[in-house]
């Protein structure tokens, strides 16, 4: 093995020795093989230096005391990635491997986690892994090399993507031009921009020179040239256009409206339509139910609903579930499963480890007439059981599943806390000041048999979903949706009870549902 080679007389490494002499000999069993850790006592000083290697390695790192070629994780408090750079070539070292720069509130995060995390951008103190290849060990030249990722998937349930988005710039101006080719109702192009969205969200580093894009899965011409020209000027002019495009524009606005999906903007943008106000004014049209609630409580569901909203209507959903179905289990779905702050709406799945099918059947339509007689019922749109035990999945990779399920509008009281502010102060004549927000939720009954199935399939995001139906087909000759796992070479229907379940059916590794913002 390659040591850093320092001379003999070297005072630095005298001092190093005596304090490795106090490290508690204590061995405990490595977990995380796959990193060698070594800890700077630069400016950290060697009391919390000896601290902190004992925490990890009793977390089950492994931490070596002095630098060597296997190490790959350098990690450093209080010093830029310059300064380590700079003590490294200080102590004249021979290393041939490549190892990342981090900063100690990653360590720190490890801890907590028991585990390692991801050497997210905030942690980073080099965005490059960095080697130092030394033919000389008295020159200490130092060579930066490009980001040392590992293989990127062309699947998304093949890659970790969470909410830390380093490439925000493209991936904005992707998802902008996504949105212009779906209203034009070109899918292909559309998904072209989706997966360079997702494939660029799931990326440890900025990309700041197209040799940054180099092996990265569906980073095709189209996709290269916006990339160039916001790295060039900062932004994209087919962007810029399709912004201040009139119909891109009203499209946009339309849709904003609960209930008015593609078919419904075009009809209204070939009408000359170009505001809301014109369209509400307008007695002449004839609105869906939905849409007339869209347009009620507009103003209400157009703003995010924030995490702590999300909570609220988690008590109110459980409350009145558990008063008909007291064993059922209720998870929050969608982004907020994702960890997600926003969304625009909360989803929910039911299911009851007990329940009859008949009691089963029942619950959605007990449970909102319930809201209805509180007066928290505002849109109630429930759609029936399509549900059957031995439908094989479906080969599409959007289906809507058969589950019975609602969507909704409720209303969501404000909470205590932050009512003062909506009261009307005493003998004020002002009128009443509304002291409550609409609020978009969807509710899902499954068997309970299917609950692993429909929580992955409604856990999302849309990418994600997409990538492992794709996935099972063209992977492994297996059809999923939200309902089941069948497997067309064996010709048997694959059970599971958990989410890892289904991953270990098809041979893919437990992304966990932050991983899956794709
Ligand atoms: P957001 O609300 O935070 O904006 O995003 P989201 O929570 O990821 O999106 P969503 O539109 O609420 O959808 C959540 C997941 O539910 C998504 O992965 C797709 C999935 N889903 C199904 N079936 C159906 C369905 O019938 N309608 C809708 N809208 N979503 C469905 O699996
Ligand atoms: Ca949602
Ligand atoms: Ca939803």
């Amino acid at each position: 093995m390659h040591r850093i080679r320092t001379t003999n007389s070297d005072p630095e490494k005298k001092r190093q020795k005596k304090m490795n002499a106090f490290i508690s000999p204590t061995t405990y069993e490595i977990k995380f093989h796959e990193l060698v850790l070594f800890i700077l006592e630069k400016k950290m000083g060697a009391t919390r230096r000896t601290f902190l290697m004992d925490l990890a390695r009793k977390k089950g790192f492994r931490v070596e005391n002095e630098l060597s070629n296997s190490v790959t994780h350098i990690v450093a408090e209080n010093n830029s990635g310059s300064d380590v750079l700079a003590w490294l070539k200080a102590h004249k070292m021979e290393m041939t491997t490549q190892f990342e720069l981090l900063d100690v509130s990653w360590l720190i995060e490890c801890m907590k986690a028991g585990k390692p995390v991801d050497t997210k951008g905030k942690y980073l103190l080099m965005k490059n892994r960095v080697s130092l290849a030394n033919p000389d060990p008295t020159a200490g030249t130092l060579k930066i090399l490009p980001p040392a990722v590992k293989a990127i998937s062309q699947y998304a349930c093949q890659r970790r993507t969470t909410l830390s988005n380093h490439n925000q710039r493209f991936t904005d101006a992707f998802e902008i031009l996504a949105k212009n080719y779906e209203f034009r109702e070109n899918d292909g192009r559309c998904l072209t921009f989706l997966r360079a969205t997702s494939v660029l969200k799931c990326l440890p580093f900025a990309i700041v020179s197209m040799k940054d894009t180099e092996g990265l899965p569906w980073i095709g011409d189209d996709v290269k040239s916006v990339m160039e020209e916001i790295i060039e000027d900062g932004e994209s002019l087919e962007v810029q256009a399709v912004l201040n495009d009139e119909r891109y524009q009203s499209f946009k606005l339309f849709t904003s409206v609960f209930g008015v999906g593609l078919k419904t903007a075009d009809k209204w943008y070939r009408m000359g339509f170009r505001t809301l106000s014109k369209i509400r004014s307008d007695k002449s049209l004839k609105l869906t139910k939905m849409q007339k609630a869209g347009f009620q409580y507009y103003e209400d569901l157009v703003g995010c609903v924030s995490k702590a909203e999300a909570d609220a209507v988690n008590l109110l959903v459980k409350e009145a579930v558990w008063t008909f179905l007291p064993d059922a289990l209720i998870t929050i779905t969608g982004g907020f499963r994702r960890g997600k702050e926003f969304g625009h709406d909360v989803d929910f799945l039911i299911t009851s480890p007990g329940a009859e099918k008949e009691q089963e059947d029942k619950l959605l339509q007990k449970v909102t007439n319930l809201w209805e007689k509180q007066g928290l019922l505002l849109y109630c749109d429930l759609i029936e059981s399509t549900f059957e035990d031995l439908k094989l999945p479906s080969r599409k990779v959007d289906a809507l599943d058969h589950f019975q399920k609602c969507f909704l509008i409720l209303k969501l009281y404000h909470q205590r806390g932050d009512r003062s502010k909506w009261e009307v102060p005493a003998g004020s004549n002002e009128p009443e000041v509304k002291n409550w927000k609409a609020i978009r939720v969807d509710l899902v009954v499954c068997p309970y048999d299917r609950h692993a199935y429909a929580l992955l399939g409604w856990s999302g995001s849309r990418q994600f979903e997409r990538d492992l139906r794709r996935y099972a087909t063209h992977e492994k000759k297996m059809m999923l949706d939200n309902h089941a796992l069948y497997d067309k070479t064996k010709r048997i229907f694959l059970g599971a009870k958990t989410e890892e379940e289904i991953f270990a059916h098809l041979g893919l590794e437990y992304i966990e549902p932050w991983e899956r913002n794709a």
